[in-house]
């Protein structure tokens, strides 16, 4: 059956990011016809196309978009460079790609708006998640000036941690590596996550996944408390987006425009929403 994760009658957000504010993770699903999913995806979405994407953004007052590679789509990112394609230059993405990816090709993606690479390590959505492979990408792909982004739950952090010392790019991990957010802001997940980015200036986050991360739901109270001091804490190093359209989510489908009203909750001066939504986002995606 085809999952439908995401509302058709979002909210319009209280709040209004500034001019030129980048959600810096979303995804297309298709559609696909054009844009047929991968035969090793684990979930088979309903299409979510650029242009829904796009009327979203607006009702939500965002400006660009940072389109990242889904796993349904596999390694074809036919998909998310016909989004950015059709974005008139307001998107840019993040590809995955097989470790046999010619440089060619890498170049080809770099001309259709790519500026980094995601590496899965979520057992639930990927087969297999090969750290040698992962790193001889790393190590090419450091070349473009690209990035990697990487996906894993807290559990892994510890497991994980050689590897992401060995790569030699800025690091971007999604959802704070998935912390326990009931263990309050102490807690042990987020404690060894803070450790991670005292440790490492190259790694950043995304402070986003309220609505998968937070026990309590809407308005993310619990979230917001133990996010908060991470984007006053690294202020030059953490991105934010809403996650549409929240591939797998079925229960507790969010309310995208309460997501956005999130946002001034974690980064509360006019300074910070710049550095998240702006000045960050521009680092990575549109440097050039
Ligand atoms: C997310 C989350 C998920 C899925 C994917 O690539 C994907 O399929 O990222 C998930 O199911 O947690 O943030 O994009």
């Amino acid at each position: 059956m085809r999952i439908k994760s995401w509302t058709d009658t979002p909210s319009t957000p209280s709040w209004r990011p500034p001019a030129g504010a980048v959600d810096a993770h979303v995804h297309v699903f298709g559609p696909e016809a054009r844009f047929p999913f991968s035969p090793k995806s684990k979930y088979h979405p309903e299409d979510a196309t650029p242009e829904m994407l796009f009327a979203l953004r607006d009702k939500l007052g965002f400006s660009r978009n940072v389109i990242v590679q889904a796993s349904c789509h596999g390694t074809d990112n036919s998909a998310t460079l016909n989004g950015i394609a059709v974005s008139g230059g307001t998107a840019r993405g993040v590809a995955v790609v097989a470790p046999d990816i010619s440089d060619e090709e890498l170049q080809r993606l770099h001309a259709g708006g790519i500026r980094g690479v995601r590496f899965n390590f979520l057992k639930r959505l990927v087969d297999d998640a090969p750290k040698d492979k992962f790193l001889e990408i790393a190590r090419r792909i450091e070349r473009l000036g690209w990035h990697v982004v990487i996906y894993f739950e807290a559990e892994l952090l510890e497991e994980l941690t050689p590897f992401m010392a060995a790569i030699p790019t800025t690091i971007v991990i999604d959802h704070l590596g998935r912390p326990d957010i009931g263990q309050g802001p102490d807690g042990k997940d987020i404690t060894a996550f803070r450790r991670l980015l005292d440790t490492h200036p190259n790694i950043w986050t995304k402070v986003s996944g309220a609505e998968r991360l937070s026990v309590q739901g809407p308005p993310y109270d619990d979230f917001v408390e133990v996010v908060r001091p991470i984007v006053e804490n690294y202020p030059d190093r953490v991105l934010w987006g809403t996650d549409w359209p929240h591939p797998n989510m079925q229960d507790n489908i969010p309310d995208d425009g309460k997501l956005v009203d999130v946002v001034p909750r974690l980064a509360t001066t006019g300074a910070l929403q710049r550095k998240l939504l702006i000045d960050n986002p521009d680092r990575l995606y549109w440097a050039d």
